[in-house]
């Protein structure tokens, strides 16, 4: 049987990274296209530059003439489109841009396969981003206590209701994904992915920041060994000998449904494996707010109270915020035998780990 072949865009991306590898282990030959950039954006992929079945192409998804020549000269089995300017609170202040990556990028490649490659299947990076903040609710069940409860949660039958230019985006590239499903019969499914992410996470995403600052913040305790801390509003310092900036963060109340990336790429395979192209929900079903990451996080390294080490900067809060997000993933669960192996807790230790030696040690992960 002939190799099987694939195009990834947004190569330097943290799914891109995990993706490419499964992928590689699966015998796949793998085209990572990443744009042109003034420094190496490579970190995450650095360990797969030298496997001859894996290939950088440089391209830009905004770019419709350089993304139809790739899709045309390939041919590939399947194509993952991950590029995307991925942070909702930048793109408040970037939507033109948001709208030409997230949206316009989008249909750059679908009339790309359309015209030339109608047999290469397709996948979506769709976003929870786009319930905003809908919910549906499970009927009535009563807990341990026979208390009357309900759950909320976001399946692929939630309306959507975006909230941010990067949602509107995703969700018009999201309509537009099944539009061309639908009137070209092309094999195109979108992966509705609630919140993933590893020790490769970007490093201005909540959950990075914060392991990132315990990592460095616990380098300088140690340099600075045992002596007594003291705050003030905005630093923690140890007896006038020296200051260390606190954790700077916006809204800790919001709910979000955290899972490990690595789970969620074997998920966006699994999706065109199948006879016939649907979208699916992937997540963990649990849900933990930003103060319950810091909770875990900061008791994980030894620290009972984490208030005194964050500061709240009003600045950082977004101008919309989706405060609620806890996904039901029984479709995939069902029809895909999908199911997330890595724990909130697990990956909350695993990203701690990870920064806590800088660099370097970063990329030793979960096995
Ligand atoms: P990420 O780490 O931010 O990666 C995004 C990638 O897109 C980067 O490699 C970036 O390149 C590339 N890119 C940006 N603009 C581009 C352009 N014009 N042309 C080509 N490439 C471009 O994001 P991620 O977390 O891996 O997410 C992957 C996809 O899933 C994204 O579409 C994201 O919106 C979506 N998603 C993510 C999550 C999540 O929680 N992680 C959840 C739902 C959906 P540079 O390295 O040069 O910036
Ligand atoms: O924010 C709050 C922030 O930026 C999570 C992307 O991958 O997942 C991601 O989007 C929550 C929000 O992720 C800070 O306001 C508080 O309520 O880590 P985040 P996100 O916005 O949920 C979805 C599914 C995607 O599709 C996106 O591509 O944390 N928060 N303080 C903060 N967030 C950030 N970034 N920085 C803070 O200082």
């Amino acid at each position: 049987m002939s190799k099987k072949t694939s195009i990834i865009t947004g190569a330097s991306g943290q799914d891109a990274s995990y993706l490419a590898e499964l992928l590689l282990s699966k015998n796949y030959k793998v085209y990572g296209i990443a744009r042109r950039v003034s420094v190496n954006t490579n970190e995450r992929i650095q360990h797969l530059l030298t496997d001859s079945n894996y290939e950088v192409i440089e391209g830009d998804v905004t770019d419709s003439g350089c993304m139809h020549n790739i899709i045309n000269k390939l041919q590939v089995d399947e194509l993952y489109n991950l590029a995307a300017m991925s942070h909702v609170g930048t793109s408040f202040q970037q939507c033109n841009y948001s709208i030409d990556v997230n949206l316009k990028g989008v249909a750059n490649i679908l009339e790309g396969i359309r015209l030339f490659s109608p047999n290469t299947k397709v996948y979506q990076a769709s976003t929870s981003e786009m319930f905003g903040n809908n919910f549906s609710l499970t009927a009535f069940y009563r807990d341990k206590e026979g208390h009357k409860l309900q759950d909320k949660f976001q399946n692929e039958n939630t309306p959507f209701n975006p909230r941010s230019p990067y949602a509107v985006a995703k969700l018009g590239a999201h309509y537009l994904c099944s539009t061309y499903r639908e009137a070209y019969k092309l094999y195109i499914s979108c992966g509705i992915l609630f919140n993933h992410e590893s020790r490769r996470r970007g490093d201005t995403f909540v959950t990075r920041k914060i392991s990132k600052w315990l990592g460095s913040y616990r380098k300088w305790r140690t340099d600075y060994n045992y002596f007594p801390i003291d705050f003030d509003e905005e630093t923690i310092y140890i007896e006038n000998m020296s200051k260390y900036p606190k954790l700077r963060l916006g809204a800790l109340s919001s709910y979000r449904d955290w899972s490990h990336a690595k789970d969620m790429v074997r998920g966006m395979w699994l999706m065109l494996q199948q006879e016939q192209p649907e979208d699916y929900v992937l997540a963990s079903g649990h849900t933990h707010s930003v103060q319950d990451f810091l909770k875990e996080s900061f008791s994980y390294v030894g620290i009972d109270d984490f208030k005194p080490y964050v500061f709240t900067d009003d600045s950082l809060y977004r101008a919309n915020e989706v405060d609620y997000l806890c996904g039901d993933a029984t479709k995939a669960n069902k029809q895909l035998n999908w199911y997330p192996k890595v724990t909130f807790k697990e990956l909350v230790k695993d990203m701690v780990e990870g920064d806590r030696y800088g660099s370097k040690e970063r990329y030793k992960e979960i096995p």
